[in-house]
């Protein structure tokens, strides 16, 4: 039996120093750790003061009766003002807020004072609708500039928004809707995806039926198709427009309920994680700041989120217009009308830093590297990764053909849970290691615990846990304070455990290695999923690979792979590359990583936000009927692997 917690198989030597002149100008040096560590309160008070606060707080952290925390005690503050109006206050209402780029090739350019006008007038109508302060309101919105100016007028007037993916069904929002009580719903006609129009009214107008809190349904016209109406609808245009495009903001409290956001983890009932206000806005702002080196008067950001996931929430609206940043809001996918959309989008509108998934990244990997190159990427300074560990073979890809070796990739770790980025390099002084996350931020406590609770040595793989209390921590899951108890605080005494494995590679620097449900129990060895997914894109042919164990009479546990080949690879078929890519694996991690068996597959399981769902591989590779399918970005993809599966044994 081996000691480890988590085995740690994969040794990168690469090392990526900071642009000298990035190094030199940057927004965060080194001595911001230090800064905090000798005073984490006082350096999170001092952030806070990025904030304009219509009453200052009288306690930083509030952690009596843990872990209910509470965060700038007494504070008040508008998170609305903070987002816009401050801005225009400086004079800086000529400033592009968003460049707002729809699918079919329109565009709308909305400055800070635009920006303003339309919270506004939103705001009055929220209120002329009967919405109050600690309503709750659903918002099932496509990415156009009214789901910012939505979440934006609930913040001002004290509602709670709970957004809701426009691509959930209306089972999803309608058990989202009951869970909060919501008392509007925000939604449009419907909104462009892949070259035509994709309805989502129908959809809430199924949800709405069966619910008993939704007395309106605010509906922005976008793309002009036909809908049934309702007696609880009312057009956007009808009612919003003509409203004043004056409105006080109210200073809220610090631990105000901004919004809730569900989310369902791999498995199991949504959970409604709970965001507040002062701490919340204040770890968005400063993190937007720090780990994207953001210049406010230069930069261009863009996100390539959607509004529906966190990263949506904190790196589109609430962190860049907190900083005053300009930004680029996308509505479509990144292959309409072609496979070149982003980079079309990035000459355009000459954007300096770029914010994407892995996953994202590895499609378009398997692309190829000659359509990014078509584009003059020259404007981009930074490049950062969110929603999965990047594999150090997509980032060095990443790095070259989309930052021409001159931008440092941040690789950033965070959840909903955390609401802000936790553990990442800073792009000015950390000497980036392809595949690592590096050290927690600064002001934030993280560590590697095997199951006693001791921290792993340097070298060793464990619990990824957070030991203290940081400001934009979720507060509780909405209504259900038990389930929050059990879900994050339950495993170690004292710790937010946040269902992630990680390593400490010999330099004490963090890698993470996936979900522990996913690890791998291999012939006593517990194997991350990541570490072999990793050694899989190491091989030139490979664009990308998900790995999960499945039960072997001999070993426990087998590694059962499946991989998509580049579109350019030749030869990606048959026995042949099957044991080329065994061999490979063997050779990269050791002989305990081979794959038993891999299965050359076309797409792989996702979630709707990218990640890659090994439950569901789980069930092909070892024989049985397949589980719940509902979170699926793409319910066929199921079918067409299972379809490979009589060929596929090695
Ligand atoms: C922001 C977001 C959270 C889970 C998290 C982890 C995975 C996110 C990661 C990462 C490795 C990174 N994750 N970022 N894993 N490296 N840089 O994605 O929130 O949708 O709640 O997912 O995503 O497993 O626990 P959310």
């Amino acid at each position: 039996m081996s000691q480890e917690t988590l085995s740690n198989l994969l040794h990168e030597t690469r090392r990526f120093a900071p642009p000298p002149e990035l190094a030199a100008s940057a927004n965060v040096t080194a001595e911001a750790y230090e800064e905090a560590a000798a005073d984490r309160l006082g350096f999170w008070a001092k952030q806070a003061d990025r904030l304009t606060w219509a009453k200052r707080w009288d306690t930083v952290l509030d952690w009596t009766n843990p872990p209910f925390a509470k965060w700038f005690v007494g504070g008040e503050l508008n998170v609305a003002y903070n987002c816009v109006d401050r801005h225009v206050e400086a004079g800086r209402g000529g400033k592009v807020a968003f460049h707002w780029e729809g699918e079919p090739g329109d565009s709308r350019t909305i400055t800070y004072a635009d920006l303003q006008r339309e919270v506004n007038k939103a705001s009055n109508a929220l209120l002329e609708l009967g919405v109050v302060k600690g309503d709750r309101v659903a918002i099932y919105l496509p990415m156009i500039p009214e789901a910012v100016v939505s979440m934006l007028a609930c913040a001002r007037i004290g509602a709670t928004h709970s957004v809701v993916f426009g691509g959930f069904s209306s089972e999803a929002l309608k058990t989202r809707i009951q869970d909060a009580d919501a008392k509007l719903v925000i939604t449009s006609d419907g909104g462009y995806r892949r070259g035509k129009p994709s309805a989502l009214k129908p959809i809430v107008d199924e949800a709405v039926a069966e619910t008993t809190s939704v007395e309106h349904v605010l509906v922005v016209r976008r793309t002009g198709e036909e809908v049934a109406t309702t007696g609880k609808d009312v057009w956007w245009h009808d009612i919003v427009d003509r409203q004043s495009d004056q409105h006080e903001a109210q200073p809220h409290d610090s631990e105000h309920p901004l919004y809730i956001l569900y989310t369902s983890g791999t498995t199991g009932r949504p959970k409604g994680i709970l965001h507040t206000t002062g701490g919340y806005l204040t770890q968005v702002a400063y993190t937007h700041h720090a780990v994207f080196d953001l210049k406010p008067e230069t930069d261009v950001f863009w996100c390539t989120a959607d509004i529906g996931w966190v990263t949506g929430h904190s790196y589109i609206v609430y962190g860049p217009l907190a900083n005053g940043a300009t930004s680029v809001l996308y509505e479509g996918t990144p292959d309409t009308p072609d496979r070149g959309r982003w980079w079309d989008i990035i000459q355009k509108y000459k954007v300096t830093i770029f914010y994407t998934a892995p996953t994202a990244i590895r499609t378009v990997m398997k692309w190829g590297d000659d359509i990014p190159a078509g584009y003059d990427l020259s404007s981009l300074r930074i490049l950062g990764s969110v929603g999965e560990p990047i594999n150090p073979e997509a980032y060095v890809w990443y790095r070259e053909h989309i930052g021409g070796n001159r931008c440092p990739v941040v690789d950033t770790w965070w959840q909903t849970e955390t609401g802000a980025i936790m553990i990442s390099p800073l792009p000015g002084v950390t000497s980036g290691k392809p595949g690592a996350a590096m050290r927690p931020l600064p002001g934030i406590a993280a560590d590697v615990i095997d199951d006693q609770q001791q921290p792993v040595p340097n070298g060793g793989g464990g619990f990824l846990v957070l030991n203290e209390p940081w400001p934009s921590m979720l507060r509780t899951i909405w209504g259900d304070d038990k389930r929050f108890l059990e879900t994050y605080w339950s495993r170690f005494d004292g710790l937010y455990f946040a269902g992630d494995g990680a390593k400490k590679d010999e330099d004490g620097d963090l890698w993470l290695l996936g979900r522990v449900d996913d690890v791998m129990l291999i012939s006593g060895h517990n194997i991350s999923t990541t570490e072999v997914e990793s050694a899989l894109v190491s091989h030139p042919k490979v664009a990308e690979a998900a790995v999960t164990g499945a039960t072997d009479p001999i070993t426990g546990q087998a590694i059962v792979a499946f991989v998509i080949a580049r579109a350019a690879a030749e030869g990606t078929e048959g026995a042949d590359f099957v044991k080329e890519l065994r061999d490979h694996v063997s050779k990269v991690l050791g002989p305990i990583a081979k794959p038993r068996q891999i299965m050359i597959v076309a797409e792989l399981p996702k979630t709707r936000s990218g990640k890659i769902m090994r439950r569901l591989l789980k069930d092909v590779a070892e024989n049985r009927s397949i589980g719940d399918v509902t979170t699926l970005a793409d319910s066929t993809v199921m079918d067409l692997i299972s379809a490979k599966l009589p060929s596929a044994t090695d």
